[in-house]
């Protein structure tokens, strides 16, 4: 029996495919290597070491990413979006560079979230809040791999992109509103930082910009 057992083997998960830098991965999803250069990314992160963070809190448990919110921040317990604040000076110029990216007023972009993840810190599967557009995120040091699903049929559609230290991302349309994404644990110190606008802003200047 157990040497039967021994050779029957599990289905092997989907093969994730990798994706080429500028290639979408799913539908809405945009990826822009060398965001920054390293003399900013080394500015920021010096400016990230300066920064009281605090754990991911989500319900009463508490994550082992740490989150510091600025502008806006999305309350789980209270379901509601909540005063910071201000993105702070040393965060201006990325925002700006993220809105041009995203083709976005950079006053829309009100939300700013930085994300440090420890060695062993990742995020699970989740979508972004539906209150908010848009989301455009910019890595620092350690690459990591960006995953992605969505179900089909019983089962799950799964694709993965690497995002590289300095590059930034777009999650719009399918991939932010039907794709589900999560990052597993970095090896080495990561830091993500996301803009959001509040997406009833977003669309009604989207609405403007076309009527
Ligand atoms: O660190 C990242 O790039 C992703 C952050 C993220 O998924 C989130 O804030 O919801």
């Amino acid at each position: 029996m157990e040497a039967r057992q021994s050779n029957l083997r599990r289905a092997e998960p989907r093969q994730l495919s990798l994706l080429e830098p500028e290639v979408a991965a799913a539908p809405g999803f945009s990826y822009r290597a060398d965001f920054i250069s390293p003399a900013e990314e080394r500015e920021l992160v010096a400016a990230f070491g300066a920064i009281d963070f605090e754990p991911f809190e989500f319900h009463g448990y508490l994550g082992k990413r740490r989150v510091v919110s600025f502008g806006l921040h999305y309350d789980f317990g209270n379901r509601q979006v909540r005063e910071r604040p201000p993105i702070p000076d040393f965060l201006q110029w990325l925002r700006d560079r993220a809105a041009a990216f995203a083709g976005i007023a950079p006053a829309l972009l009100r939300h700013a979230l930085v994300i440090e993840y420890e060695p062993g810190a990742g995020i699970g599967w989740h979508r972004d809040r539906p209150v908010f557009g848009d989301v455009i995120g910019v890595s620092f040091l350690s690459p990591c791999r960006f995953r992605l699903r969505r179900r089909q049929g019983t089962g799950w559609q799964r694709q993965a992109v690497m995002l590289a230290p300095r590059s930034a991302y777009i999650l719009r349309g399918a991939v932010r509103h039907e794709w589900e994404h999560s990052i597993p644990p970095p090896e080495t110190l990561r830091y993500s930082v996301t803009f959001r606008a509040p997406a009833a802003e977003q669309k009604g200047s989207q609405e403007m910009r076309a009527g």
